[in-house]
């Protein structure tokens, strides 16, 4: 919207020029999405404490989570407003991709609202049904897959990290394997949420990362340089991307260990797919799994976990998955976990920033 409103002063008054650039907008999203969380996080935090929308926490977990119970949770709520005000402020809304993003931010941010309302305010114990869940999830993840398929001059052909010649072209079917990628950061995301700032970080770190590679996918020459797809448009998406990023710093301030407020269903369904769909617009929807290689981790632990439980008639893996819980259950304390598991979400992050020149 400002970029609408004030680029066009340029002509009389030159200083309007920086409006044209996406690293200017892009820095001013961050601050613009930081500052609402920051400044509203307080009255959003007393809103749910009144209102009484506070986490049920399961006895058969971690005993230290007990204590958790009655922490106002939904904050997603929160993040996704500031993310949306941000974009829509600071982003070109002509681009279409921005629009899909939006939708899919709010879309997904609507199934985890349902949820955790029928949780914390119907007082249903499970919220949504897994099935039903996961139907709302696949429609909304293929409408997408549709929107991205169908815009002008988007390619099919998917990008293998550390191989440039190679890049099979999906047709069609780019619009499931959108989809999957889609519902699976949502739900990995989901999954990871289970400590203080657990999630969060590494979302920062990953939109972080995004963030240079809308950029350098939106800019030709860049993008002709470094021999990656040139997607026209998607340097918008760096300012998403930046809204996420200073969103997400917002909310650590206050889900930072000991939390004062969770992101709730609506937080983790909604960011989730949205940097998934980032990952399908700036075409490096392989990477994501290495990008985002933490919540990755964290999915695997319950994946095998459970096969190896029904396989061998109740023995486990880890002392509990996701494997957050099996370090806490062997004695980490929870920041330990929290930041050593940042560390690695980092480590990853460059490693996947190299894939830019390694190939
Ligand atoms: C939701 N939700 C947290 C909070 C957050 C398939 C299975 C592995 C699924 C998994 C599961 O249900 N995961 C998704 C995880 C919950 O947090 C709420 O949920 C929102 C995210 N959706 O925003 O509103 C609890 O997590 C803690 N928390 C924090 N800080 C935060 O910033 O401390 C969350 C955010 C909160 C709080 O305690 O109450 C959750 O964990 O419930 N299931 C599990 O994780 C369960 N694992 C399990 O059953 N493992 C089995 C195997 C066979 C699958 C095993 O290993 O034997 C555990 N979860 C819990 N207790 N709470 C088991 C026991």
């Amino acid at each position: 919207m400002l970029y609408h409103l004030l680029y066009p002063l340029h002509k009389t008054l030159s200083v309007f020029n920086v409006f044209r650039y996406i690293t200017f907008r892009t820095i001013y999203a961050s601050l613009t999405a930081f500052l609402i969380c920051f400044f509203l996080g307080p009255w959003v935090i007393r809103k749910l404490s009144y209102m009484q929308i506070g986490q049920y926490v399961r006895d058969d977990g971690p005993q230290t989570h007990l204590k958790k119970a009655g922490t106002p949770t939904m904050g997603g709520t929160l993040i996704i407003f500031s993310i949306t005000v941000s974009t829509l402020l600071w982003t070109n809304l002509t681009n279409y991709f921005v629009w899909i993003v939006l939708f899919v931010t709010v879309g997904f941010g609507g199934i985890g609202f349902i949820d955790d309302y029928l949780m914390q305010i119907k007082k249903q114990s499970k919220g949504l049904t897994v099935r039903n869940k996961f139907l709302l999830q696949a429609i909304l993840a293929m409408v997408t897959g549709i929107l991205v398929y169908v815009s002008p001059d988007f390619s099919t052909r998917i990008t293998i990290p550390f191989f440039k010649n190679i890049s099979p072209d999906l047709g069609w079917g780019y619009i499931l394997f959108a989809a999957l990628v889609i519902i699976g950061t949502s739900n990995a995301v989901n999954i990871t949420d289970g400590l203080d700032g657990l999630a969060i970080g590494p979302l920062i770190i990953a939109s972080a990362a995004y963030m240079v590679f809308a950029y350098v996918a939106g800019h030709v020459k860049i993008a002709n340089y470094l021999q990656i797809n040139y997607v026209a448009g998607s340097g918008e998406i760096a300012i998403f991307c930046g809204a996420m990023a200073g969103s997400g710093l917002g909310f650590l301030w206050f889900n930072s260990y000991p939390a004062q407020i969770f992101m709730g269903d609506v937080g983790s369904l909604s960011l989730g797919a949205a940097i998934g769909t980032v990952a399908v617009i700036t075409k490096q929807e392989i990477l994501l799994a290495l990008v985002g290689g933490l919540f990755v981790i964290e999915t695997l632990s319950v994946i095998f976990q459970v096969g190896f439980f029904k396989m061998t008639n109740g023995r486990r893996i880890f002392r509990m998955a996701p494997l957050h819980h099996h370090f806490e259950l062997k004695g980490w304390s929870e920041p330990k976990v929290i930041v050593r598991f940042w560390i690695i979400a980092i480590a990853l992050a460059l490693i996947s920033m190299s894939t830019l020149k390694l190939r």
